[in-house]
């Protein structure tokens, strides 16, 4: 009798131990089933486009992995400057930054096809070759060896002068100003070329060094010169659009690998979706801020075709010195791109 009651108390004990173990195991699988979460940090403001197309992605994402994946966003450089955020994604401690492609070509020199000078004419063509060409997705597809995936292009758009000492509608306008450039070694040789004085600099710097005078300009699409007030610190704006900047989604190698097919595509999908939101609010900000600067008492000058033509000329021959670097066969390919979207 007590070793038929004793089985029955051991198997008693055996199956309340499974059922905590099932309940702790349970409670685990929902401890464990908890969202991952994609800290994304980008250098804009919350009221850029960039940032307003990041809600979107955030919002779709969230809604079609059922939670499983959640976004934060952090916006105005408050993770880093776009380096310190890239070398993160690389760590795996940040897993979204959105930058210009000029900052990523540090990590992937092929890169800077895209700070070619003039090299896109309008942003019909750059659409064309960004979203659909066979070039632009071999460049995509050389990120994840240095540890970043990218998911989609987005617009920077065409870059355009402002500075507060002239009016700069020619070549020899540029003579000895101090220009902030990004960090890319062919912006810093283009704008030698022209005969400015470029100082690279983060791009949460800008705004200080031009009030403080350490610098008499900057570069960027309107848009981002609007949104940055740089119009309270610069009396001049050059339409001279020298340069087209595309954006790139980068996701963090780690977190993508951890990600099931699913979620990848889920991710993918919603950098390209939150893309065309995102293109269609820059072009209306970057004509509406236009309007705006104007309105601020910014002085506007327009830049001639000849005058392109004359800084194109004499930035040619210092991009020339960058060919071996991006890859003679990558500028051909673009070019060709190019060609073929017009
Ligand atoms: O001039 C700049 O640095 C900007 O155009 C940036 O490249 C872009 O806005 C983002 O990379 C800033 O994080």
């Amino acid at each position: 009798f007590l070793s038929v009651f004793m089985v029955v108390a051991l198997f008693t004990a055996v199956l309340a131990g499974c059922g905590s173990s099932e309940k702790a195991s349970g409670g685990e699988e929902k401890k464990s089933g908890k969202a991952r979460v994609i800290r994304a940090g980008i250098g804009l403001n919350d009221k850029h486009p960039q940032y307003l197309a990041l809600l979107k992605f955030k919002e779709i994402v969230e809604k079609e992995s059922n939670g499983s994946i959640k976004v934060e966003t952090y916006h105005s450089s408050q993770l880093g400057d776009d380096r310190a955020m890239m070398e993160a994604l690389q760590l795996g401690t940040q897993q979204m930054t959105i930058p210009s492609t000029a900052p990523i070509a540090n990590f992937v020199p092929e890169f800077s096809v895209y700070d070619i000078p003039f090299i896109f004419p309008s942003e019909e063509v750059a659409d064309k070759v960004l979203l659909e060409s066979d070039v632009a997705k071999e460049l995509l597809d050389k990120l994840p060896a240095q540890g970043m995936v990218g998911l989609a292009y987005w617009e920077n758009g065409f870059r355009d002068l402002t500075n507060d000492k002239v009016s700069v509608a020619t070549a020899k306008d540029f003579k000895n100003l101090k220009i902030r450039t990004m960090e890319n070694q062919l912006h810093i040789a283009a704008f030698k070329a022209l005969g400015a004085n470029p100082t690279p600099m983060a791009f949460a710097e800008v705004f200080t060094a031009m009030q403080q005078g350490t610098i008499d300009g900057q570069e960027n699409p309107i848009a981002t010169i609007y949104l940055q007030k740089y119009n309270e610190v610069q009396k001049h704006l050059s339409l001279t659009h020298h340069v087209y900047s595309p954006f790139v989604v980068l996701l963090s190698k780690v977190f993508w690998d951890e990600s099931s097919k699913e979620e990848q595509d889920i991710m993918t999908k919603a950098a390209q979706e939150a893309g065309e939101y995102e293109r269609k609010l820059i072009r209306e900000a970057n004509v509406q801020n236009l309007e705006d600067l104007k309105k601020a008492g910014m002085t506007v000058t327009e830049v001639t075709p000849e005058a392109r033509e004359e800084m194109k000329a004499i930035t040619d021959p210092a991009v020339e010195k960058f060919a071996d670097k991006i890859g003679k066969e990558t500028i051909e390919k673009v070019k060709k791109a190019v060609e073929d979207a017009q």
